[in-house]
């Protein structure tokens, strides 16, 4: 049995991504804010979130034996921008319509729609901004044209988790279909709407540590089974979307063994990651 302690990893680690995130968005000034944009932008993403897939960046690099330096701090920053817009967006009226997250009020009911929306976009640009610049900050420092690569390969990676192949599409199904009723439907929308950008977080944190191709296909395999169980808990709380709740639980439990079956290859770096698989059963 590993006595590896998550608690104080999660602390440390969360600590890390909100002092960079609060670091960042407050060079962003307010003075002179257009319809209070910035103030939107700062409102959402410093509200108090799980931070859960920036951790499953520094985890998957950590897994490679990559300690979080500047630029992998930064990509799993840009991560989270990405995830913090889709839930503006998702809590809007046309969506979700939410009054309420991350335990205060939405961003459309405190800004208006409209700065609300731009707030969304803002961040998701945002994101890519600091990907791009943590790619050039990296090499610069190295000097490495592998690093650069490494940093458009995450760029991409985000591109795609985040939209039409991943997280957009998943929502636009979600939007436009009748609620699926087969725990298996049930877990292919997961998988895109909700389980692209967990893929994605792992990806980013692989191919930024420089892993090898088996190295890097585990560590998607595990983002993809650790997404759609994710969505299992979330469905499970909320009693929702759920056939058989019996049915859901069983899932779980087999997707997150299917998780830990992909991290096999790896050694003791890799207990953040496991110990996050096992969380989700364990609560
Ligand atoms: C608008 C393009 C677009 C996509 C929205 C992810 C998503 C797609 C919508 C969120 C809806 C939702 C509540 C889904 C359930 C799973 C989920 C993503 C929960 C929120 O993630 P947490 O629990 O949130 O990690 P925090 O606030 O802790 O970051």
């Amino acid at each position: 049995m590993s006595n590896f302690d998550l608690e104080s990893w999660l602390r440390t680690r969360r600590a890390e991504i909100d002092a960079l995130l609060a670091a960042r968005i407050a060079v962003v000034p307010t003075d002179a804010d257009p319809g209070r944009l910035v103030e939107a932008m700062r409102y959402s993403l410093l509200a108090p979130g799980k931070r859960l897939r920036p951790l499953l960046v520094l985890a998957a690099a950590e897994a490679l034996g990559r300690e979080p330096d500047e630029p992998l701090r930064l990509a799993a920053a840009a991560v989270e921008m990405v995830h913090c817009y889709s839930l503006i967006h998702d809590d809007l009226p046309a969506m979700d319509d939410d009054d309420l997250r991350r335990g205060q009020p939405t961003s459309h009911k405190v800004f208006g729609e409209a700065i609300a929306i731009l707030a969304g976009d803002a961040l998701l640009t945002l994101a890519f901004e600091w990907l791009a610049e943590a790619g050039a900050g990296a090499l610069a420092a190295t000097g490495d044209p592998l690093v650069a690569q490494r940093h458009l390969r995450a760029v991409a990676a985000l591109a795609k988790g985040a939209g039409m192949s991943g997280m957009v599409r998943g929502q636009a199904r979600d939007l436009g279909e009748p609620q699926p009723e087969s725990l298996q439907a049930v877990e292919g929308l997961a998988a895109e709407k909700t389980g692209a950008l967990f893929r994605a977080a792992l990806e980013v944190g692989a191919v930024l540590a420089g892993a090898g191709p088996a190295q890097e296909e585990a560590l998607v395999r595990f983002g993809k089974h650790y997404g759609v169980a994710f969505q299992h808990v979330d469905d499970l709380a909320d009693e929702d979307h759920v056939t058989t709740q019996t049915e859901a639980r069983q899932r779980l439990h087999v997707l997150t063994q299917t998780a830990l079956d992909a991290l096999s290859l790896f050694d003791r770096h890799a207990e953040p990651l496991r110990a996050l698989a096992r969380r989700l059963v364990d609560g």
